[in-house]
């Protein structure tokens, strides 16, 4: 069988529909064949491929207390990418890591792992906006 999204067809279709005929086709192996800039455009569907074992509300990205089950390795994805990166783990080297960033002056990436209990904060109850937040002088 061969799924493609033909000539002049959009751009990172690919890897999203090779995921796909993976799950309704256990039975198949799935050659994905695609150009590098294409890969790129959904190249973060590389760790869906791991995660697509269950359904979550959110997302459990390894444990920060050892850096080996961090997922996906962010520092990682910044060196394939030529860019400088650092990861914080603990609130207390918070303030430093941000300041090493703010001196790089170029390109860079922080990755601050926050316990997966902390809430994400304004929660905006449905049916409200963001204006209630709004500074006031
Ligand atoms: C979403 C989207 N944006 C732009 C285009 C226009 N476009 C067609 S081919 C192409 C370059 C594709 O590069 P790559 O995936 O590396 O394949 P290559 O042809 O270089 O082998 C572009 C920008 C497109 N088809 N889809």
């Amino acid at each position: 069988m061969l799924l493609t999204s033909g000539g002049l067809g959009a751009m990172g279709f690919g890897l999203p529909a090779a995921i796909g005929v993976v799950m309704a086709r256990t039975d198949a192996i799935v050659v994905y064949i695609n150009g590098d800039g294409s890969f790129m455009v959904n190249v973060q569907e590389l760790a869906n491929i791991r995660y697509c074992k269950a359904n979550r509300a959110d997302s459990y990205l390894g444990n920060p207390s050892n850096d080996t089950l961090i997922f996906p390795n962010m520092l990682k994805f910044a060196e394939a990418c030529g860019i400088p990166a650092a990861r914080v783990t603990k609130a207390g080297n918070l303030r430093v890591a941000i300041q090493t960033m703010l001196d790089t002056l170029k390109p860079y990436l922080l990755d601050v792992i926050v316990p997966h209990w902390e809430h994400v904060l304004p929660m905006i109850p449905i049916g409200t906006g963001l204006q209630r937040y709004r500074y006031k002088r």
